[in-house]
């Protein structure tokens, strides 16, 4: 396995000393926003986790190598390039053996972060339930990696652009755990909260730990959503944002976008029809959860230490 991953020399030395580590998609810096935006938000993100006491560890494909820490060059070349694949499961074993280079979304890079002992990740939102799934069968692969690695992911819930009620049965059947963190709803994303319930509501960082550390001690396999609402003063108001992606929905669909085109098609639209709004809020979202997350894996880290 090793022959295929080469971990950052950083990440490698946190890992070995049992150091918080943090692990970051490039699904979103390659596919979920534009430049330069996305290489700001990078640079911001891991400035945030290595504040809060743990090592930033993104993960990417590149020239066919499995990447877990980036170097600065690596990620300008993921922010500025178009030419990058988008990278899910299905995606990791071709794009190896061709030596491509790609960004990972949220289940490769669950994936990886397994393999190499990352225990949480943090992102924008989760891949999910499409909206007419029943017709289009769309539903993320994010939500099975979600139900077979034990990676914790903090994310600002799934946005409108998705069948939330409909993910969250997924979730369920699948036996995610959704932790509302601070709150009692699904946060939907651009907005702070949704009218779905989350499952549990926990207060801080160190109980987010411990049901990480029982679940897996228990050998009960899988990650958790951990749903980080959008501070307040970003958070945008749930009837106007849902009229954008709803435009977007529709012109998705007289383009006939599909497949892995959907998502990133969907929040270019939803950024232009609100003038920006959409990507300021996706920013602000990220680094909140940027934060959550390194001190979810410091807190996990302690109760790892004080287990052994
Ligand atoms: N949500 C966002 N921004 C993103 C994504 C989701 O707010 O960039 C990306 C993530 O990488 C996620 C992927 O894993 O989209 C889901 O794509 P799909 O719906 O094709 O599974
Ligand atoms: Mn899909």
């Amino acid at each position: 396995m090793r022959k295929y991953i080469k971990i950052h020399p950083d990440v490698i030395k946190a890992l070995d000393e049992n150091r918080p580590v943090v692990a970051l998609e490039s699904t979103i810096i390659a596919h979920g926003m534009p430049y330069p935006e996305n290489l700001d938000m990078v640079n911001r993100v891991e400035a945030i986790i290595e504040d809060e006491g743990a090592i930033p560890a993104t993960i990417a494909i590149m020239d066919g190598e499995i990447l877990v820490g980036l170097t600065k060059e690596q990620v300008e070349l993921l922010a500025k390039s178009n030419e990058v694949m988008k990278i899910s499961k299905r995606d990791i074993a071709y794009a190896i053996s061709q030596k491509k280079t790609g960004a990972t979304t949220v289940s490769a890079t669950m994936l990886i972060a397994e393999m190499v002992g990352i225990k949480v990740f943090a992102t924008g939102g989760i891949g999910g339930v499409h909206r007419f799934a029943e017709q289009t069968f769309d539903i993320s692969r994010d939500l099975e990696e979600l139900a077979s690695c034990n990676v914790a992911v903090v994310s600002a819930g799934a946005k409108a652009i998705l069948d939330l009620p409909k993910t969250l049965e997924y979730l369920e059947t699948k036996g995610v755990e959704v932790i509302g963190y601070q709150t009692d709803t699904l946060p939907a994303f651009y907005t702070r909260e949704s009218s779905y319930p989350v499952d549990y509501r926990l207060e801080n960082a160190k109980s987010i730990a411990e049901l990480m550390h029982a679940k897996w001690s228990l050998g009960l396999k899988g990650g958790l959503v951990v749903a980080n609402p959008i501070p307040e003063q970003f958070s945008i108001a749930s009837k106007w944002i849902n009229e954008k992606i709803e435009s977007a929905l529709q012109e998705a669909t007289a383009h006939d976008i599909k497949g892995k085109d959907t998502t990133p098609f969907l929040l270019s639209r939803v950024k232009e029809l609100t003038k920006g709004e959409s990507l300021k809020s996706n920013l602000e979202l990220v680094y909140n959860n940027a934060r959550l997350a390194a001190q979810v894996a410091k807190e996990y880290m302690m109760f790892e230490k004080n287990n052994e």
